[in-house]
């Protein structure tokens, strides 16, 4: 069993899109173990987007993560990792096929609706970042045994 997080990013939470991207994970079947929402300020972003400092973009997407707020999850199943990134769809929209969160809501690399775990590890690493240990719930979800065994 895998745990990732999940970020809706400013621009999914402007467009009122929080409900759809959690109905997307819940219908398939993921589980919900964390859910908050929160101004990221500065400290943060930057120590979310640390790999990215030398990037050139790294500037312009702490100051799009720190605009608005965002909706921070952790989300549970067997290789959640990487079935929500496939559900999400490559970082650029423009390259994202229609069923997939960003090919269906976006257009703009830098405006990509959502953000999710690369790996397991960085799950570990971003799940500390956003929640306390007490802030993820471990709960029996009534229908798991007809999702999966
Ligand atoms: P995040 O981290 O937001 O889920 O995106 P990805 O995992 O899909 O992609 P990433 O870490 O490579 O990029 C982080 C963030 O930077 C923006 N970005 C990225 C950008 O504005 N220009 C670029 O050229 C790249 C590569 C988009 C996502």
């Amino acid at each position: 069993m895998e745990r990732t997080l999940v970020l809706i990013k400013p621009d999914g939470v402007q467009r009122g899109l929080v409900g759809e991207v959690v109905g997307r994970f819940e219908r398939r079947g993921l589980h919900l173990v964390g859910l908050r929402m929160l101004a990221v300020d500065r400290e943060l972003a930057e120590r979310h987007y640390a790999e990215h400092r030398e990037r050139p973009f790294f500037e312009a997407v702490i100051e799009f993560i720190t605009s608005s707020p965002v909706v921070a999850m952790a989300w549970e199943g067997p290789n959640a990792v990487g079935l929500v990134r496939g559900m999400m769809g490559p970082t650029n929209p423009a390259n994202a096929a229609p069923g997939t969160i960003r090919g269906d809501f976006g257009i703009d690399i830098g405006q990509n609706i959502i953000h999710g775990s690369d790996s397991p590890a960085r799950a570990e690493v971003e799940m500390a970042l956003f929640f306390s240990p007490q802030e993820l719930v471990s709960w029996e979800r009534a229908e798991s045994t007809w999702i999966h065994p």
